[in-house]
């Protein structure tokens, strides 16, 4: 992950550390670092924003050694992301789910079809238990075959307890039966697993809506497939005019090299990332950290 991010950084920072620049050489090299983040799936105005940036520090007369330049370059990189970031506060969903005297403590989990939602719910589930937090997992997913013998595998394997109705129930509902069921069996946390929208069917996006009124969910998560690239931004943004969701978790990660929508993602909702998903087994499912971020950026 972050392959592509780190290469344009460490590039840049070569260029600028061989030799005394030109103004023209410096616009040939800042144009080819902007090729390069764009090609990590940094969106565009990010883009622009850590380039002008970076444009401004470099043309001020008193970077003067050559040598002081690929720093002032790292500097400002981090600077500028460091910055998009600024929105964003760090959550820790297991302390914040501890702390929070709600039970029991509604989460619900939204992202298009395939985004990784249901191996996520399992995730999460497997990483409460671990923390000595009571789960029950619905089956809100009624409308894609297999859905809910995926879900009733792997609370099986996690002896875990699951609600599910028959294919064809309405969402809401089923979430609710899972809501009464952690009520009246002191269970702290209810994870709602739902259907996969596409993001562009108005129909089932207003049944998201539903399932939110209904519920009120304590948290929202939306899962994004880190593959996706830039379209995962306007998925977001879709999302999001339909359930207000509190933090985001990027899945498959450990499949994708370039890692810039991630950057974005951030920037541009505001929203933290609160797991990375990287890979398929329970446990694979890490805290985000800004600071693990960058430095991981940096190390090159
Ligand atoms: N490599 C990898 N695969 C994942 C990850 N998360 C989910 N998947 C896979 O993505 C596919 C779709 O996942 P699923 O949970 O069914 O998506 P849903 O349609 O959103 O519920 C499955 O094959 C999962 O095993 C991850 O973090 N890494
Ligand atoms: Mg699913």
């Amino acid at each position: 992950m972050f392959d592509k991010v780190r290469f344009a950084v460490s590039s840049i920072t070569k260029a600028t550390k061989e030799k005394t620049i030109s103004q023209n050489q410096l616009n040939e090299i800042m144009e080819e670092f902007e090729i390069q983040l764009l090609e990590s799936e940094i969106a565009f105005d990010l883009v622009k924003k850590i380039s002008d940036e970076l444009k401004i520090e470099l043309s001020n007369k008193s970077i003067s050694r050559k040598t002081e330049i690929s720093e002032v370059i790292k500097e400002r990189i981090r600077n500028s992301i460091q910055n998009s970031f600024e929105k964003c506060e760090e959550i820790n969903l297991i302390e914040l789910i501890k702390s929070s005297s709600v039970r029991p403590f509604k989460v619900l989990i939204i992202g298009i079809n395939g985004s990784g939602k249901t191996t996520t719910v399992a995730k999460i589930a497997y990483l409460l238990k671990k923390n000595k937090l009571g789960v029950v997992i619905v089956a809100a997913d009624t409308f894609r075959a297999g859905a809910i013998e995926q879900l009733k595998e792997h609370s099986e394997k996690l002896n875990v307890k699951l609600i599910a109705q028959k294919y064809g129930s309405d969402p809401a509902a089923v979430a609710r039966d899972g809501v009464n069921y952690a009520e009246s069996h002191n269970i702290d946390v209810v994870l709602i697993d739902t259907s996969g929208r596409v993001q562009t069917s108005k129909n089932l996006m207003q049944e998201i809506s539903k399932i939110e009124s209904v519920i009120n969910p304590n948290y929202t998560i939306f899962i994004g497939d880190s593959l996706t690239g830039n379209d995962l931004l306007s998925q977001a943004e879709e999302f999001y005019k339909y359930a207000k969701f509190n933090g985001a978790i990027l899945t498959k990660t450990d499949a994708n090299t370039k890692g810039g929508a991630m950057l974005s993602i951030l920037s541009t909702t505001g929203k933290p990332i609160i797991y990375i998903g990287t890979g398929q087994e329970y446990k694979d499912l890490e805290q985000f950290s800004i600071e693990k971020f960058l430095a991981n950026l940096f190390n090159t």
